[in-house]
C-alpha cells in the first residue's frame, strides 16, 4: 500500500479520498503517477457508492508540477505521442463533484490538476503557481485557460508570465479557491464539505456540475436553456419525489440516486 503512487479510501459516508503518494518528489507527476491517478478516477466514475471525491497530496505538496526530470530528454513528438491529456481528462470528466484539498505546493501541472477539480479548499500558507516559464516552457494542461476563467486576464497574465506563486490566502481573495483555512484544517474541511455534498441527491449534484462547467463556455441564453432542461429532467427522478415528500412529512430524505 505504502508503495502505491495513488491511495484510495472509500468511506461509508459516500466520500472517496484519493491521496497522491510520491512524497520524495513532492508528488511531481511522472507518467506512472498520471496513469495511476487516471485509473483511480475512472474506477470511481461508475461507482454508485461514491457521491463526492476529495483529491489531496500531503502537508508539503499537493503536486509540485509535472516531473521535470522526465521532461528533460523528451522531444516534441515523444511528448505528443504520450497523449497525457487523456489522464487529465479522466479527472476533469468525473461525473461526481471533486474537491481538491491543497496544502503546500500546487505548481504547474499541480495547479492545473487542482483547477480540473470543482472545488478548491486551500491552506493559508499553500503556494499556488504556474512557474513553467522559468524552465523554458509554459502551462500545458489548462493553466492559461482555466486560470484565466477563474481570476481574469490580468491576474492570470501576471501569474503565468512572472511564474511567481500566490499563497492560499491570496488565491482565495482572487477567486482561485472556494475556501481558505489554516493549513492543518484543510483535509478535515474538505472531507466535511464532501460529506455534505454526498448527502445530497447525486443526480442533482451531477446535473449542477454539468451545467456550471458547460455553461462557462456557452452564451448566456444557451446556458439558461441547458439549465432549464436539466431542471425539468430532474422532475423524473425518484429522489425528487423523495426530497419533496420528506419535506412535507418533516423527515430526513433518503436519496438513492434514482
Ligand atoms: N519534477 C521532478 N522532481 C521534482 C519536482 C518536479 N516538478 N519538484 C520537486 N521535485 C523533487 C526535487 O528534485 C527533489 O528531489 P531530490 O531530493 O531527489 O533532489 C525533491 O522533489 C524535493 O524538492 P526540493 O529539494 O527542490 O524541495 P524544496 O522544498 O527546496 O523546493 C519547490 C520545493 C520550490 C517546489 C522546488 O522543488 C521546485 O521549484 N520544483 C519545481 C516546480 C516546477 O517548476 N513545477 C512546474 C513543472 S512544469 C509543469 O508542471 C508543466 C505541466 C504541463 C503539463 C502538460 C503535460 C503534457
Amino acid at each position: 500500500m505504502a508503495d502505491e503512487l495513488v491511495l484510495l479510501e472509500k468511506r461509508d459516508t459516500g466520500v472517496a479520498l484519493v491521496t497522491l503518494n510520491r512524497p520524495d518528489a513532492l508528488n511531481a507527476m511522472n507518467m506512472a503517477l498520471r496513469k495511476a491517478l487516471a485509473e483511480t478516477f475512472l474506477s470511481l466514475h461508475d461507482d454508485p457508492d461514491v457521491r463526492c471525491i476529495v483529491l489531496t497530496g500531503d502537508e508539503k505538496a499537493f503536486v509540485a508540477g509535472a516531473d521535470l526530470k522526465e521532461f528533460l530528454d523528451l522531444d516534441a513528438i515523444q511528448l505528443m505521442k504520450r497523449r497525457s491529456e487523456r489522464y487529465w481528462n479522466a479527472v476533469a470528466a468525473t461525473p461526481q463533484p471533486v474537491i481538491a484539498a491543497v496544502r503546500g505546493y500546487a505548481f504547474g501541472g499541480g495547479l492545473e490538476l487542482a483547477m480540473a477539480c470543482d472545488i478548491l479548499v486551500v491552506g493559508e500558507e499553500a503556494q499556488l503557481g504556474q512557474p513553467e516559464i522559468r524552465v523554458g516552457i509554459m502551462p500545458g494542461a489548462g493553466g492559461t485557460q482555466r486560470l484565466t476563467r477563474a481570476v481574469g486576464k490580468y491576474k492570470a497574465m501576471k501569474m503565468c508570465l512572472t511564474g511567481k506563486p500566490v499563497t492560499g490566502r491570496e488565491a482565495y481573495e482572487m477567486g482561485l479557491a472556494s475556501e481558505v483555512v489554516p493549513d492543518a484544517e484543510v483535509l478535515e474541511t474538505a472531507l466535511k464539505m464532501a460529506e455534505t455534498i454526498a448527502r445530497q441527491p447525486p443526480l442533482s449534484a451531477q446535473a449542477i456540475k454539468e451545467c456550471i462547467l458547460a455553461g462557462q463556455d456557452a452564451a448566456l441564453a444557451s446556458g439558461i436553456l441547458m439549465e432549464r432542461k436539466a431542471f425539468q429532467l430532474l422532475f423524473a427522478s425518484e429522489d425528487r419525489v423523495e426530497g419533496m415528500t420528506a419535506f412535507a412529512e418533516k423527515r430526513r430524505p433518503a436519496f438513492r440516486g434514482e
